[in-house]
């Protein structure tokens, strides 16, 4: 069973995925309790579950990466404060203003080339004066999102850490798509998530799963953190049914995501022999950005072959690969994109 239309190739991102049949089969099946009341059995084992797989102490499920993301702004930071981050990050660019409407902080982006911050620039964005909003926390993003789908090197998030520490400051990372990176590089997802006191992870980009994504941290930071979520209307209820599926994401969703960077590669290399320019460096994960003319109208044509993408900017276009794009749907998209 699929609910993807068979002529149609969706990749305008991998939040457009839908729920495998064993995916469906756990959510039919699972065993749920008040959340609120955190009796919910299935979304306690999630919880726990991406804890342990990222080296944490407790988690905390919520319906979007948003809504973890701007929770944990809100836990680690106070009103007036700045938050560092990586120009181009999602906290700020794809959030509505959020960490100002909700938690009253502003952003203080650093050059970031390739979506790679330099530690030392993040030294200097801090903020101590009696003059200057103090800085309350610094944010990364992994894999960076707007850069390209692009991974943050271990050694930059180990400075970045050092810097945190030596300045006292709190280090979140916006790990929506972090099991990609640990899958480019070749590492366990702890590998990445040691260097941070809160990572947010997405199940529902490519992992694969409908809704949801953890926070996880310390007990005292998760304790905080529920406040925040009921604050924000996150509290689910009988979530476990969309816990269950999350389950799956988590122990399934990793060992497809490889195919999915292969798969980009391939994209991106069929894109520059249909005389499109893509900056192969930045092809480091699941996603292509290609600089097209007139990109909407480009998408509208490839649209009405059954090909989606996202015209990002007037020349600029995103393409996505995810576990429902397989080869031989791949193929096709090439063969719309080359004009045949
Ligand atoms: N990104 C979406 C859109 O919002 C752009 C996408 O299609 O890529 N962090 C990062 C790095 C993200 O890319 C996203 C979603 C989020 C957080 C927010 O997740 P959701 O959509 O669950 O709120």
């Amino acid at each position: 069973m699929s609910d993807t239309h068979p002529t149609r190739i969706d990749l305008r991102s991998d939040t457009v995925t839908t729920p495998t049949p064993r995916m469906r089969q756990a959510m039919s099946e699972a065993l749920v309790g008040d959340d609120v009341y955190a009796e919910d059995p299935t979304v306690n084992e999630l919880q726990q579950e991406a804890a342990d797989l990222l080296g944490f102490e407790a988690g905390l499920f919520m319906p979007s990466g948003t809504m973890t993301n701007q929770v944990a702004i809100a836990v680690h930071t106070q009103r007036g404060q700045e938050v560092i981050c990586a120009e181009g990050s999602h906290i700020y660019e794809w959030e509505l203003g959020m960490m100002a409407t909700f938690s009253g902080v502003v952003p203080r982006f650093v050059a970031a080339p390739g979506g790679v911050p330099d530690p030392e620039g993040v030294r200097r964005a801090i903020r101590r004066s009696i003059h200057q909003s103090p800085t309350g926390l610094i944010s990364l993003e992994d894999t960076h999102n707007k850069a390209g789908g692009t991974v943050l090197p271990l050694p930059v998030l180990a400075g970045v850490r050092e810097v945190a520490d030596q300045e006292r400051l709190p280090l979140h990372l916006d790990g929506a798509r972090m099991i990609n990176a640990a899958a480019a590089q070749g590492v366990k997802p702890s590998e990445i998530a040691k260097h941070f006191h809160s990572v947010s992870l997405c199940l529902s980009k490519g992992l694969g799963a409908p809704v949801g994504s953890v926070l996880v941290g310390s007990c005292d930071f998760i304790g905080r953190a529920h406040r925040y979520r009921k604050m924000m209307g996150g509290g689910m209820r009988q979530a476990g049914i969309l816990a269950a599926a999350g389950l799956i994401a988590l122990r399934e969703g990793p060992r497809l995501l490889p195919h999915d960077h292969r798969r980009a590669r391939a994209l991106a290399h069929a894109l520059v022999e249909a005389g499109y320019s893509v900056d192969l460096e930045t092809v480091q994960t699941n996603m292509v950005y290609a600089t097209i003319p007139d990109a909407q109208a480009r998408c509208d044509a490839w649209a009405a072959e059954g090909l989606l993408a996202n015209a990002l900017d007037h020349d600029r276009v995103r393409f996505v690969l995810h576990h429902q794009i397989s080869d031989e749907l791949l193929s096709r998209a090439v063969q719309v994109i080359g004009g045949r």
